[in-house]
């Protein structure tokens, strides 16, 4: 969706209120991205369970590109880095006169800066930022945004893994989905986000749907027997035991909250 689009589409319905509803959760979050290549944001978001989010008014997603907001020539938003060396650096103007922009407009929880030095993203973070009402996330690229702007604006810094990207977007992309997708309503059942890898600690077990059996391949006849006592705790342990397997890391006591 482009900002017209946005803007047409924020007019014809009401916005999410942003803060305040039941437990302290709000009743839907608005993101606001900016970017210069806003198309890559485009199918991310624009198609499955971020569709629905945003056709329901429970996620309101509007990517702003940075080159209709320079004051520069020619739409320039990058400049040469100080010092020497490769690559362009995002120049600090453009950059905070868009910022100040949105943010006369409305108060953001959060001003989230994408960039693979930041913060480990992580279920806990999705759930944290879940609970907002507004955010703001900076997408970079080249060598990044100016310094300058790190500090006087950014809130957070998110990184999603330990390997560079060429730009933000497909990583904010990768947190708005993680995100919106446990705003109360995006899920049609509430309960299958609690039920998610990484939600209790630890992976998902196996899942199983028809035939019963396939290819001389038996589901496991436990999943067949009626009880939902028994079939908790066999998913309990297998998702335990998957854990110990793949992702020991994830038992530790530190991550148990332990220590
Ligand atoms: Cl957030 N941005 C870029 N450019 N690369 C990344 C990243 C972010 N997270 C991991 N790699």
């Amino acid at each position: 969706m482009n900002e017209e689009q946005n803007q047409e589409a924020s007019d014809n319905h009401t916005p999410p209120s942003g803060g305040g509803g039941v437990e302290g959760r709000s009743v839907g979050i608005r993101i606001d991205i900016i970017s210069v290549v806003p198309d890559l944001l485009q199918s991310p978001l624009g198609h499955s369970i971020m569709k629905r989010a945003q056709q329901r008014g429970l996620l309101e997603v509007h990517v702003h590109n940075l080159r209709d907001h320079t004051p520069y020539k020619h739409g320039q938003v990058d400049d040469y880095q100080f010092g020497g060396g490769a690559g362009m650096v995002m120049m600090p103007e453009p950059l905070a006169i868009l910022i100040e922009k949105l943010q006369s407009e409305r108060t953001y929880d959060e001003v989230i800066y994408m960039t693979p030095d930041g913060d480990s993203f992580n279920q806990q973070t999705a759930n944290r930022l879940s609970m907002k009402g507004a955010l703001l996330i900076i997408c970079g690229h080249y060598k990044g945004i100016d310094e300058r702007i790190r500090q006087k604006f950014v809130t957070m810094e998110v990184s999603i893994g330990d390997y560079v990207l060429s730009g933000g977007e497909l990583a904010a992309a990768v947190v708005v989905d993680a995100v919106g997708r446990l705003i109360p309503g995006v899920l049609n059942d509430e309960t299958s986000a609690l039920l998610d890898s990484f939600q209790d600690g630890l992976l998902a077990p196996p899942v199983y749907t028809r035939p019963a059996e396939w290819r001389g391949m038996a589901v496991p006849d436990i999943l067949l027997c009626g009880d939902p006592k028994k079939i908790d705790a066999w998913r309990h342990e297998e998702a335990f035991r998957r854990t110990e397997e793949r992702r020991p890391d994830l038992l530790s006591d530190d991550v148990l909250g332990k220590t």
